[in-house]
């Protein structure tokens, strides 16, 4: 069911040439952008009642008010599974232990003498996190947003999520049940372009925001697209994917049960196990056919996603080879199930999370790890990290100098400005000494 690609024998190619020959899922976010197009400017225009129409003809139901009541809230934390709150608590209490210890504190270098440089790192002021519905349900998505937003110090934070016919027109209630336990208290049920366009223009009943964080669907990622430079968004996240680099020292029925695991999400989910081992190879071919076949969502999702252009297993000569094609991947989730796995880990350059050895899954890290699963796809790890505490931070720069460290340094201001042809530049400096540029030391 999953294709093979055999790069075994000659010699890697380098750059983008390796990573071309690696699947991946097509993702056309431009495409939907001029879908998004129409219904963001309703948004703007129409606010509320653009908001209303919308969640009627895209989930079937007619709202009174896009905000949801806070007994709503209340009412969904009390009917919560008890199993499940208790799940929910030990995510969001591992998750702030580590989003904790990611909070930066400002530092202050002295320059020269009487001239110095404080970064301060200010928190944005107010977010919208989105939480999707539909196919994907995830409060653990509502913890992994929520809580980095949270230990950042963010003071206003707002979540939509898509209305549901189900529940009255409300979200999903365990996606209010999480907020609840994370003391959310502003939710709006919307859904898709429509929540991010409610966000960034903000609506008679949800007053704007700086920036949107969270998952969704192309829909979602086109209008993050449409708003980026207006507000700050986190990352256009695409189908999730896992790689696995394994040898055969690695249990073939974990790791077809970990590609699985991903594949499950979605019919572009993108599944890959590198190795070096052929035994392997054939072993976890042999082990996916009746594990897919005792799984839940076969057909619409976990089928799709192997047999499809961006799954696959793909053979190299060794491991060093392997981490080289772990590497031009960039994958979101890379499990690591070969001997020696933390110092193989230690060695990986390109990776949204990694995870080591045979008892680190990535489900693991989906719920309870205590690491972020809001990771950046399609090959973004090797440019960009997962959500965090930095991610809602600003890091603004505090100069300050007194008039002795400004004019020692003030003709190389002024040389600089001179050979950029930009003199009024120098003329700011000049202006303060008498027009003349002080004598440096
Ligand atoms: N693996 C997904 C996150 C998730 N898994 C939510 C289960 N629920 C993307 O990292
Ligand atoms: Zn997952």
């Amino acid at each position: 069911m999953i294709s093979r690609i055999d790069l075994r024998g000659d010699a890697l190619p380098e750059g983008t040439a390796l990573r071309d020959l690696l699947p991946r899922a097509d993702f056309d976010v431009s495409a939907a952008l001029e879908k998004v197009r129409p219904i963001c400017e309703a948004v703007h225009h129409r606010g509320d009642a653009a908001l209303i129409d919308y969640a009627e003809k895209f989930d079937g139901v007619r709202l009174e008010a896009v905000r949801v009541p806070a007994e709503a809230l209340t009412d969904a934390l009390e009917r919560l599974d008890p199993a499940v709150r208790a799940a929910l608590e030990e995510s969001i209490r591992r998750a702030r232990m580590v989003h904790r210890a990611q909070r930066r504190t400002s530092h202050t270098t002295q320059v020269v003498q009487g001239g110095s440089v404080t970064e301060k790192w200010v928190p944005v002021d107010r977010v919208g996190l989105y939480a999707p519905g539909g196919r994907s349900v995830y409060p653990s998505s509502v913890i992994m947003n929520v809580v980095p937003a949270q230990e950042a110090g963010v003071g206003s934070i707002a979540l939509a999520s898509p209305a549901q016919s189900a529940f009255g027109g409300l979200p999903h209630p365990t996606i209010l049940a999480a907020c609840a336990l994370l003391g959310v208290d502003e939710v709006y049920a919307a859904g898709g372009a429509t929540a991010v366009a409610m966000f960034a223009y903000g609506t008679e009943s949800c007053p704007s925001v700086d920036m949107v964080t969270g998952p969704g669907n192309i829909w979602v990622a086109a209008a993050k697209r449409y708003f980026t430079g207006r507000i700050g968004i986190d990352a256009e996240a695409g189908p999730t994917e896992i790689a696995v680099l394994a040898d055969e020292t690695a249990d073939p029925a974990h790791v077809a049960a970990d590609l699985i695991s991903q594949a499950e999400h979605d019919p572009l989910a993108a599944a890959v196990l590198v190795t070096d081992s052929p035994a392997l190879a054939d072993a976890v071919e042999k082990e996916l056919e009746p594990q897919v076949a005792a799984s839940k969502h076969i057909e619409d999702r976990i089928v799709p996603a192997l047999n499809g252009r961006q799954s696959a297993i793909v053979l190299v000569d060794g491991v060093d080879e392997g981490l080289r094609v772990v590497d031009a991947y960039g994958a979101e989730h890379l499990e690591i199930q070969t001997a020696d796995a933390a110092a193989v880990a230690d060695r990986v350059r390109n990776a949204g999370a990694i995870f080591v050895g045979p008892w680190a899954p990535v489900s693991l890290g989906d719920y309870a790890a205590g690491s972020n699963h809001v990771l950046p796809t399609g090959g973004c790890a090797c440019h960009s990290s997962g959500l965090s505490v930095q991610s809602f931070l600003r890091g603004i720069h505090i100069v300050d100098y007194t008039r002795d460290a400004l004019a020692d340094v003030a003709h190389h201001v002024v040389t600089l400005a001179e050979a950029e042809d930009l003199p009024a530049h120098g003329a700011a400096i000049k202006a303060r000494f008498g027009w003349k540029v002080p004598e440096g030391k």
